[in-house]
């Protein structure tokens, strides 16, 4: 078996024909950060180093990298059965792992449709949703609200119900019927909150001007993240989630929570739903599903929604929608052992042990130089600096990389530095990266 020493001197003379993934491709290439092995919070890069991985991989590593019992479950399954259809046929585990995954969701979530990624879930609510009220004779029901700076991932359908202004300009037209409501980030009231922010309840209620003006019938759902992530995270306001419960119920519309970073513990309870009190219709998962482990996501959403698509003759096919590898059963086995240790080790309890910890941590950056915002809630961390003048995002870019050197993984967003570690992460471990992190701060200018 390779070992992270021989992983290091694997051929990397030619790093060209990768075009990599949300990268600064020439620049990484030019001075490339390569990582050969992981372990608990830990990376291991390719000259030897341990650094801490602050951000659980891309927010999926919530237990920790290379946990047994998830290894020898993947392990064990592909010697048994690598692969099984779930097109007209099944294989037991799968059902077994929707049974447990409704066990941690909100009452009345009991309907679970497995996909690969969080793109993929949230392009197959969107599907669901509008083909939800068709099957309900409402098929004029088609449009989508997203919210400016969100992120659901790169299909069209994400992309389009998507705010971030970069991710979206190259790919033209996008979806069309699609409307956004205003971002929830208020530097002016907010800054340096702890948890949830005291201001901006009534930006939930511009959802009844969006509503007003393209008429209720037009609209099939609603698509947010209760705390928007790779944005570089925002908590709600106080009471804004249930504010958009109480808009959408009034008019039939499908609210859908992206918790594709917030699912499976990362905000101190099993979903951001618990959390906050505020039960969606359907919810995306992916990441913390499997602990990253084997790609893999589901969609959570209300029996109802279910059971609507139960009609017509019983040998038809009811939703013409699924993947090739939904339900695959090595992310299958990586879903149920990830699950198991959850439950074990009482990891969502312990991230919400742990929350109080860690905000004081990222709270210790206040005052820092060029420090304009620090943001938390549960697990979920971030600084954002004042941007460098006629360079939006380089002063970010430059903590980033001293933190990478210094030992210190962690995700830039423009100027905005997020941190969300795996669980099992100790004490004195999130005081380590967090002074690590200061010094980066205090050395860039
Ligand atoms: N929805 C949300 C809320 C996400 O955060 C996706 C959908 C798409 O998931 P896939 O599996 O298709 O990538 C995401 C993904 C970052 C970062 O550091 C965030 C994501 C992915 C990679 C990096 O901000 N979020």
């Amino acid at each position: 078996m390779p070992t992270a020493a021989s992983l290091a001197h694997a051929d990397t003379n030619n790093l060209e024909p990768f075009f990599m993934p949300f990268t600064a491709n020439r620049s990484f290439k030019a001075d490339p950060r390569l990582i050969v092995g992981a372990e608990g919070v830990h990376y291991i890069a390719r000259d030897g180093r341990r650094v801490f991985d602050a951000s659980a991989g891309l927010w999926c590593v919530n237990a920790g990298h290379c946990r047994k019992p998830i290894v020898e479950a993947v392990q064990r399954q592909v010697e048994t059965m690598d692969f099984a259809p779930t097109f007209q046929m099944g294989h037991p585990a799968a059902f077994e792992l929707a049974s447990r995954i409704m066990q941690i969701a909100p009452p009345g979530m009991d309907s679970v449709f497995f996909a690969n990624s969080g793109s993929e879930a949230v392009d197959t609510a969107l599907k669901i949703a509008i083909a939800w009220h068709r099957a309900r004779g409402e098929g004029q029901r088609t449009r989508l609200i997203g919210r400016e700076r969100g992120y659901h991932g790169v299909g069209f359908g994400g992309t389009s119900v998507g705010g971030i202004k970069n991710n979206r300009k190259a790919f033209g037209m996008l979806l069309p019927g699609v409307d956004h409501l205003p971002h929830t980030l208020d530097l002016a009231d907010n800054a340096f909150s702890r948890g949830e922010p005291e201001h901006g309840l009534h930006l939930a209620d511009q959802l009844e001007r969006i509503v007003d003006l393209h008429d209720a019938s037009t609209i099939a759902a609603v698509i947010v993240e209760p705390v928007a992530g790779s944005i570089g995270v925002y908590p709600p306001p106080k009471g804004y989630l249930k504010r958009l419960r109480e808009i959408c119920d009034r008019h039939g519309i499908l609210l859908i929570f992206d918790e594709v970073i917030t699912g499976f513990g990362r905000v101190g309870a099993a979903f951001a739903s618990e959390r906050f009190g505020v039960t969606p219709d359907m919810m995306t998962t992916a990441k913390g599903l499997t602990n990253g482990t084997v790609p893999a996501s589901a969609v959570v959403m209300q029996k109802e929604i279910y059971d609507t698509f139960m009609t017509g003759p019983d040998w038809m096919v009811e939703l013409t929608h699924g993947y090739t590898y939904s339900a695959h059963p090595l992310a299958v086995a990586a879903g149920l052992a990830t699950l198991d240790l959850y439950r074990d080790e009482g990891l969502f309890e312990r991230s919400a042990a742990l929350s109080p910890v860690f905000e004081d941590a990222v709270h210790s950056l206040k005052g820092l130089p060029n420090v304009i915002d620090v943001r938390n809630i549960g697990m979920m961390g971030a600084v954002e600096f004042a941007p460098r003048g006629g360079e939006p995002g380089r002063r970010g870019y430059d903590v980033f990389l001293d933190c990478w050197q210094s030992g210190v993984y962690c995700r830039q967003a423009g100027d905005t530095l997020a941190f969300s570690p795996p669980f099992i992460i100790e004490e004195g471990e999130i005081g380590q990266i967090f002074e690590i992190v200061a010094d980066a701060i205090r050395r860039t200018d």
